[in-house]
């Protein structure tokens, strides 16, 4: 469907519930809450789905939006959600309408608005807003604003476009409060995240000359900064930052003995092929796997397979 037909279509419907998807990040909880906000104004009753992890995500935000209980949905909207197997916790439902940028949607919904060239599901949202209020302020405006923010690292990530800057120009000049949410989002940390970070940051481990560096994570680490699953977020980025490494990987120590394998490239090495040969897989710059090793055991091995690779 086109902006304008998915815009007709949602001004039909009433009583209206809006899904984000598991492990929800700032894209779909600031789409979602977009959504929700701008149907609210056209009068309509329009929720979020109480996705059970909004709490280690950005709760300030999504908190307005979700649906109160007893709430009787009528009319099923998925935001930023690719496909069925990525529904929240709890939800199983039918989808009604699903509106998405990944290229891997699966078109699970009945009518799907598609725009795989956006950076961002807020980019969509954000010209479905204008069609469905005819301008933007500065509540929708901050929302789309965190969605578009997060999903391209702070418009560092290599899908920014200069589209996609454009659309962030929009919302600045609708009101948005950019300084304040980058410093909230981008440059603000818990103590518990900051002490994990420097005992981290003062373990690497480096291989095959530097270019492949491995931060082991051990529950002992975890206890003594007293970091929380919301104090994780992205760690599997921190060793890439070091100059000259091509290869990094964060190995996590996990409460069965075993241990999770989180590996970035820059792309001269596959961490896909890497990560498969350990039963996982993924993408070419980004994969996972698991060891039934001892964290340092896994650092050894896994160091090894990228060293052939070089
Ligand atoms: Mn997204």
């Amino acid at each position: 469907m086109t902006i304008a037909e998915t815009a007709k279509h949602l001004r039909a419907q009433d009583d209206i519930l809006v899904i984000t998807h598991v492990r929800p990040d700032g894209d779909t909880i600031g789409s979602g809450s977009a959504l929700c906000y701008a149907l609210q104004k056209l009068g309509k009753k329009a929720y979020l789905y109480n996705n059970p992890q909004f709490g280690d995500a950005y709760p300030w935000v999504s908190d307005k939006y979700v649906a109160p209980e007893g709430f009787k949905p009528q009319f099923i909207v998925a935001v930023d959600l690719a496909d069925v197997g990525l529904f929240p916790k709890g939800f199983d439902g039918k989808v009604d309408l699903c509106i998405d940028h990944h290229g891997s949607n699966t078109f699970y919904a009945a009518e799907t608005l598609l725009c795989a060239e956006k950076a961002s599901c807020g980019e969509i949202i954000q010209e479905l807003v204008k069609e469905l209020l005819g301008k933007l302020d500065p509540a929708v405006a901050d929302l789309l604003y965190i969605a578009v923010s997060t999903d391209t690292g702070c418009f560092c990530y290599g899908n920014t476009t200069g589209d996609t800057l454009s659309a962030a120009a929009e919302l600045c000049y609708a009101g948005a409060a950019n300084a304040y949410l980058n410093k909230t989002l981008f440059r603000t940390s818990s103590k518990e995240r900051l002490a994990l970070e420097g005992l981290i940051f003062s373990s690497l481990r480096y291989y095959s000359e530097g270019k492949t560096v491995i931060a082991v994570v051990t529950k002992e680490m975890l206890e003594k900064s007293g970091a929380k699953d919301s104090d994780l977020k992205d760690i599997a980025s921190l060793p890439g930052r070091v100059e000259g490494a091509f290869a990094s990987a964060v190995i996590k120590e996990s409460e069965d003995g075993k241990c999770k394998i989180s590996l970035r490239t820059t792309g001269v090495v596959n961490a896909n092929k890497i990560c498969s040969m350990f039963g996982g897989g993924g993408h070419a710059m980004a994969s996972g796997c698991m060891m039934e090793k001892s964290c340092l055991e896994a650092a050894e091995i896994l160091a090894e397979a990228i060293d052939k690779e070089y």
